[in-house]
């Protein structure tokens, strides 16, 4: 197979260099010809060139993936932060504090195929028993839910989106006893699981095969709020969350890009 393509190469090297006339550039990449190859290296051809051509020798070339620009759309109730192959690189512009703090992001980065996308979404959680607006009549376990989606802006094509291939990690669910939502003294009756962070979880190489896929949700189930609709969401961006939308408060989530 690799004795074929370097034929085929060579073959377009050859017509390239007999064409007389011909004023194209031929530009020969074998990073994306043979996935296989272990070293990489670009021959250019070019027929412009005064000295004829000139061939670049795999031996010397150095080695650079291609690096595609990205933007990411996001919008989550009620936080988030993006990593892309384990590099922070933006997060939500209101903090989670903010009371109602629902809005979208558009968050642009680098990177080259294939990538991996690894994000925390955090609903709002008052303390540790997960309830808010505690010791008021509106006290209760708040829900959270978000959507996103990563187009290349070399194509304007989306690349990836959320959707039930995603995994995700609940890193802090509160409470565990729903009974103790209306509680006078939560702080006490409320019970949690909360779980550090594993060592390396947004990194491309970390292995998430254990952890659980998402859930998919309507916007009624989450009911969307202020930002949503100023992002012209692609039909196969679903809502996700885990399987609870109200007792799992933080979440951690993966996904790879392959193309
Ligand atoms: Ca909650
Ligand atoms: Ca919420």
């Amino acid at each position: 197979m690799k004795a074929l393509r370097s034929l085929v190469v060579l073959t377009s090297i050859f017509i390239a260099s007999c064409s007389s006339g011909s004023t194209s550039t031929v530009q020969v990449d074998t990073t994306t010809a043979d996935a296989l190859t272990p070293t990489t290296s670009t021959i250019l051809v070019d027929t412009t060139s005064a000295s004829s051509e000139t061939i670049t020798e795999p031996s010397t070339t150095t080695v650079k993936s291609v690096q595609s620009s990205f933007v990411a759309e996001v919008w989550a109730d009620n936080w988030f932060s993006l990593y892309i192959n384990g590099k922070l690189v933006g997060q939500d512009s209101v903090a989670i504090t903010t009371e109602k703090s629902f809005n979208s992001d558009r968050i642009t980065f680098t990177a080259s195929y294939p990538f991996t996308i690894a994000m925390v979404t955090k609903d709002f959680k008052q303390n540790d028993t997960g309830l808010e607006y505690i010791g008021t009549d509106r006290q209760q376990m708040g829900d959270g839910g978000f959507v996103a989606q990563f187009t290349d802006t070399s194509t304007g094509k989306v690349v990836a989106y959320t959707n039930s291939s995603w995994r995700g990690l609940v890193v802090h669910q509160a409470p565990l006893n729903v009974s103790c939502e209306k509680s006078k003294t939560p702080d006490t009756e409320c019970t949690s699981r909360i779980s550090a962070e594993p060592a390396g979880w947004s990194e491309s190489s970390f292995n998430d095969a254990s952890w659980p896929t998402a859930s998919t949700y309507s916007k009624e189930q989450v009911g969307v709020k202020d930002g949503y609709n100023n992002i012209s969401w692609s039909s196969n961006a679903q809502i996700i969350w885990t399987s609870d939308l109200e007792i799992d408060n933080t979440i951690l989530w993966r996904y790879v890009v392959t193309a």
